[in-house]
This record gives C-alpha cells, structure tokens and sequence, in this order.
C-alpha cells in the first residue's frame, strides 16, 4: 500500500473517532470499498484513483442510462450501492418512496462550495438527502457541416434528415420535447395531452435512426447522425474532437437538470459514502469532472480552477438568455404509470 493511502486510511478512521461514531464495520476491511452507481461516463476516472491513493478506499463503479432504470433498479432490490446519481425529479420519487438515507451534513464541510442557487431547490428543498453534482440542459446537437442552424425543435419532424436523427432514450426528456411543441405543460399528467404528445413522437418515428442517450455523441462523430435530441455535456465533449458539432437550446425552450449525490437507503456504508462525496465536492476535485464530462457544476469553488474556454462555453455553461426558457421536469405522482405506459407503446409501436 502506497503511503499516501495509508495516511489517508488514518486520515478518515481519525475523522470518524473525531465525530463520534468510530470505524466501526462500514470502513474498514474489504467493506471499505464505495460502490457508485452512475450514469455512463459520468465522471473522471483519474478522480476515482486520486481518492483511493488518499484515502485507501477502492470505488466500485457501475452504470445505467437513465433515471427509470435507476429507479427499477433499485425498486427490485438493488443493494449494495453507497452512491447513486439521480435527477431532480427521481429525488422527488425517491424520497416519496423512502428510498433514500438522510445525509449527515456535518460530514460534509465541502458543501459551503455550493452555489446558493443550486441549493434548496424544490425537489430536495432543505437538502436533507442529496446534494448537486452537474447540472446542464437539453437541446440539440447538429453537425454545422451538414445541415443549417435550426432554431426550433420541429426540425426533428423534418423529413429531409431522415434515419439521420437520434433521440433520447429517455421518457420524460422525450415526452417533454412533443409535450412543450403542443404547447402543454413539459410535467403534464391529462391523459389527451400525454396521448397527444405519444401521437407526434408516433409521426416522427420513421424518421428517428434510433432512440439512445448512451453514444448518440459517437454517431454525431461518425456522421451516423446530423441531429441529435442531446444533453449539453455530451456534445461540448465530442465538440473537442469534432468542431462542427453543436449544441442550441431550440427558441421554444428546453429542460434544465441538476444531477445529485444521494446514498441510498439500502447502504451499508453510510460513512464512507459521506468522506467519498464530501472528497467530489473539493472545488478542484469538482473541477475535474467538469473538464471530463462538459457539464455544469453546482460548485462555485471550482470556477477558480477552470480556464475560460470552459467557463465562456455556451455548451457547458448557458448563456443567461437561455436560461429563461428552461424548464425542469418534476415528479408527476401518479401520472408516472400513464407516462410508462405511453412510453413503452411509443417504443413498441411501428
Ligand atoms: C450524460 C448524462 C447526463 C445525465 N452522459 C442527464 N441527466
């Protein structure tokens, strides 16, 4: 074991005999490991080695690609994680559906870098049981090379990019494009507008190549795709390889996303999930996976540690003329049933 993690080991054991709780079972030993359920590629695995050499603790890393399977995942039993990811609104439900530890935030000294405007919100609004990690928005990406500007989301029911158009494959994000074009509320629960919105995604089927939020970015490189329902993150990080890929928040609006840190009920290891988030709430910790996955942070310290070129990067940071049209997508109780519903006919449908 290198020195540096040995020090960090005594470093937390001290931190908990210092708070009173003592190592106990939850840190030491082979349990001692994290275990962080994330979105895909959604953090700087150099972040994940930096802290186990600092504090001897490995983290066990696994992935889904979007808050249902999350939720599903961990509705059916899923133990064993310490760290989950979810969306504002999928905190809504967690909480609801008491799937979620309340946090200790004396453990978490580093959440004074947080922005007071990420802080509070409504889906956690004390911050009882998770604190932000990214936030971003939903737009379009289009490759500039191919295809003009497009101002508005109908260009993804343009017919001239056919089988060249990628969606999300996402419930919520996509009902929420043909819910916000009829001009019905994105978090609607009426059954006809929620039909209605399933009738124009069922229009523009023919058109979509294919439905994926995991490496749409990929076929955006590739040429695969012209255009592509997209979070900004991924397509300012595949704009680095590919200068003609870019990202617009369309003139009818789009969505705005606060991921979070949030341990779920089920862990064993409440200790150590608390040292491994307060460690990615370091401003330059923070930093890191900001440059990684071109998303927002919530965390103002780490500002400081981002050159401009990031910080001034419409794509990872909107611009405040776009932030008038975001809206956020919340729980919609027991709509969530009529949205799975739609959802899986739309998916099934020719
Ligand atoms: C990016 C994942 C973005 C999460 N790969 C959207 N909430």
């Amino acid at each position: 074991m290198r020195r540096s993690s040995i020090i960090g080991k005594l470093a937390v054991s001290l931190l908990l005999v210092v708070s009173g709780c003592g190592p106990g079972p939850s840190v030491s030993g082979p349990d001692g490991d994290v275990y962080l359920f994330n979105w895909g590629d959604y953090i700087d695995p150099a972040v994940l080695t930096a802290f186990t050499e600092e504090f001897g603790i490995r983290v066990v890393q696994d992935s889904y690609a979007s808050n249902e399977d999350l939720l599903a995942k961990l509705q059916a039993g899923g133990v064993g994680y310490d760290v989950i990811v979810p969306s504002d609104y999928m905190v809504e439900v967690m909480i609801k559906e008491g799937l979620l530890q309340e946090l200790d935030k004396s453990h978490l000294p580093n959440l004074r870098h947080i922005g007071v405007r990420h802080l509070g919100l409504a889906y956690d609004p004390d911050n009882r049981y998770c604190v932000p990690y990214l936030w971003g928005t939903t737009g379009l990406a289009y490759d500039a090379d191919k295809i003009p500007r497009p101002e508005s989301w109908w260009v993804l029911w343009d017919g001239t990019y056919r089988g060249r158009i990628s969606m999300l494959n996402d419930q919520r994000e996509t009902l929420a494009v043909a819910l916000r074009l009829l001009g019905y509320p994105i978090n609607s629960t009426d059954r006809q507008e929620l039909e209605a919105a399933k009738a124009l995604l069922q229009q523009q089927k023919a058109l979509v190549r294919t439905y994926n939020s995991e490496n749409y970015d990929q076929l955006l490189l590739q040429g695969e795709v012209v255009l592509a329902h997209a979070w900004n993150g991924d397509v300012a990080k595949v704009a680095e390889e590919k200068a003609s890929l870019k990202y617009v928040i369309p003139k009818e609006g789009g969505t705005i996303f606060h991921d979070n840190l949030c341990i779920p009920r089920s862990s064993r290891r409440q200790r150590t999930a608390e040292v491994f988030i307060n460690y990615l709430l370091r401003p330059e910790v923070a930093a890191r996976i900001v440059r990684y996955t071109m998303q927002a942070s919530p965390n103002e310290g780490a500002h400081a540690h981002l050159p401009r070129t990031i910080l001034e990067n419409p794509a990872v940071y909107p611009p405040r003329a776009a932030t008038t049209r975001l809206d956020a997508i919340r729980d919609v109780g027991e709509a969530l049933i009529l949205y799975d519903r739609i959802w899986t006919e739309l998916k099934a449908s020719r």
